[in-house]
């Protein structure tokens, strides 16, 4: 059998059961620790200045091959073009974009730098798999180095309408380069859609319509490609068991005895302005002005570590939040009472998904999410004879497949604060019903399927062959 070498920005320090705020680690994680492989990416150090080393350690099953970043590599590839400028655009934040063009120089020298350190590394019959935005150039970094094996890509956030990709200065370089890939994986088919719309509309290029569940065929800038929509998944058992064991420890009873009998609403995200914290604070807020009745009766809970701290825009959505939540809370606050409990650290996988299992609603509302994986495991943490409701944002990827859950959309602050009154009176047998549905959904698309659908579709992928020019595209490898 191939050997499967997974490539991403960050290789997460995992550990077995231990915090891991980041949907990217923990689903790669998930599904390299059956399969056994390779994990290859930058360590998270920063150096000064040097040429950073190689460090390998096996794992169990699983080898993590990792290396540091320059101080200035970090800033260019890193801070700036992956995250100043795609991640705002690939979540429709146009008016947040930032673009320099030497970052987008610094995050293609990268690229390049990163593939060559791999190539060493590779044997002949390894299947590769790249994930996320940051390495969008990887595969034509590593043809050029003359790599010929298979090469799948897997984006975890949206891909964004045409429109909206316009207005990254470079759109054509990186879909280009995207079409170095042998097969390319989105999370949803709306997003599966919009890049194909590019390659239609802009890019002169085809893209056959999808048929019994084969990927599309894309030809576009001299080459054959496949792409699909494979929507990530997780172990709902695994969380719904370790949900179960972790009922009993303290924060679950700490949790439990300052709540005096009070429902709960529990939200947990990495602090990024997608994931609509401001909106989700102010529908909360809406809740308790327009239903004095739940004052006093309900507190909502959320757990938001920063990341990014370094960027201006994660300094500003923290300050914003910290504003939202001690005017919310001194607006509402009782002796004994806090409204909002606003709370910045991350915690272990057991002590989250009890903390799931412990409350009355998930409230999910992201303004655009490639999946959520927090709706996943909220679901999956439910206890099936009293389970809590899901409220979900229909930006999110995970919307297309929870059908049980509340849907709502995240700017309509009056529309939110309903749903949170709905989910809280919901009579248990709706509750039951909507959470038998959406389990049954999370059974059949784990995330082993997420992973064998994609390796079964990248192994059936036939080497990339040219095509023929379409006027007016050049071509390129
Ligand atoms: P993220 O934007 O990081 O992921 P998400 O999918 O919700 O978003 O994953 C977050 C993960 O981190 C979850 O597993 C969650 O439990 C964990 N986490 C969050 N806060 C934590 C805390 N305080 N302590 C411990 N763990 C915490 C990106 C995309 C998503 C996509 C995933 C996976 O942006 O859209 O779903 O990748 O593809």
């Amino acid at each position: 059998m191939s050997r499967l070498i997974i490539v991403s920005n960050r290789v997460a320090p995992i550990s077995e059961g231990g915090p891991a705020a980041g949907g990217l680690a923990v689903g790669v994680y998930d599904a390299l620790k059956e399969t056994g492989g390779m994990w290859f990416g930058w360590s998270g150090d920063v150096l000064p200045s040097g040429q950073p080393r190689i460090s390998v350690e096996e794992r169990g099953p699983v080898t993590f091959a990792t290396i540091g970043l320059v101080r200035r590599d970090y800033d260019q590839y890193y801070r700036g073009f992956s995250n100043a400028t795609l991640w705002p655009a690939f979540h429709y934040r146009a008016d947040l974009v930032q673009y320099d063009r030497h970052d987008f120089e610094g995050y293609c020298r990268v690229n390049t730098w990163l593939a060559q350190q791999l190539v060493p590394l590779l044997r002949p019959d390894d299947v590769i798999w790249v994930h996320d935005y940051h390495l969008i150039p990887f595969a034509k970094a590593l043809r050029a180095a003359g790599v010929k094996n298979r090469i799948g890509f897997f984006l975890h956030i949206p891909f964004p309408a045409s429109q909206v990709l316009l207005a990254v200065p470079p759109h054509r370089e990186l879909v280009e380069s995207l079409c170095s890939f042998d097969l390319l994986g989105f999370q949803t088919e709306p997003d599966l859609r919009s890049f194909c719309d590019y390659i239609v509309h802009e890019a002169n290029g085809t893209a056959d319509a999808p048929a019994n569940g084969r990927p599309t065929t894309v030809q576009a800038f001299g080459r054959t490609l496949h792409a699909a929509a494979y929507p990530i998944g997780v172990y709902p058992d695994e969380i719904a068991e370790l949900a179960r064991a972790g009922e009993s420890g303290k924060p679950v009873r700490t949790m439990r005895a300052t709540l005096h009998a009070r429902k709960l609403i529990m939200s947990v995200d990495r602090l990024d302005y997608s994931k609509g914290l401001v909106e989700r604070f102010r529908a909360f807020e809406r809740l308790l002005e327009q239903s004095p009745a739940q004052r006093n009766k309900v507190s909502f809970v959320q757990i938001a570590p920063p990341t990014r701290a370094d960027m201006h825009a994660y300094q500003d959505i923290r300050v914003q939040l910290e504003g939202e939540s001690g005017r919310i809370n001194g607006r509402f606050a009782e002796l004994d009472w806090t409204p909002i409990r606003y709370i910045h650290r991350q915690y272990e996988r057991q002590v989250l998904a009890a903390l799931f299992r412990a409350s009355h609603v998930g409230y999910v509302t992201p303004l655009r999410d490639g999946m959520n994986l927090v709706a996943k495991e909220y679901v999956s943490a439910q206890d099936p004879d009293d389970p809590g409701v899901l409220v979900l944002s229909r930006f999110a990827g995970a919307a297309q497949e929870l059908n049980g859950a509340l849907i709502v959309n995240p700017v309509d602050i009056d529309g939110m604060a309903e749903a949170l009154a709905t989910a809280l009176a919901m009579p248990l047998a709706e509750r039951q019903s909507r959470y038998r549905e959406m389990m049954a959904q999370l059974r059949e698309n784990n995330v082993s399927v997420w992973r064998d659908n994609f390796m079964r579709d990248l192994q059936a992928a036939g080497s990339v062959e040219p095509v023929r020019k379409h006027a007016g595209v050049s071509l390129a490898d």
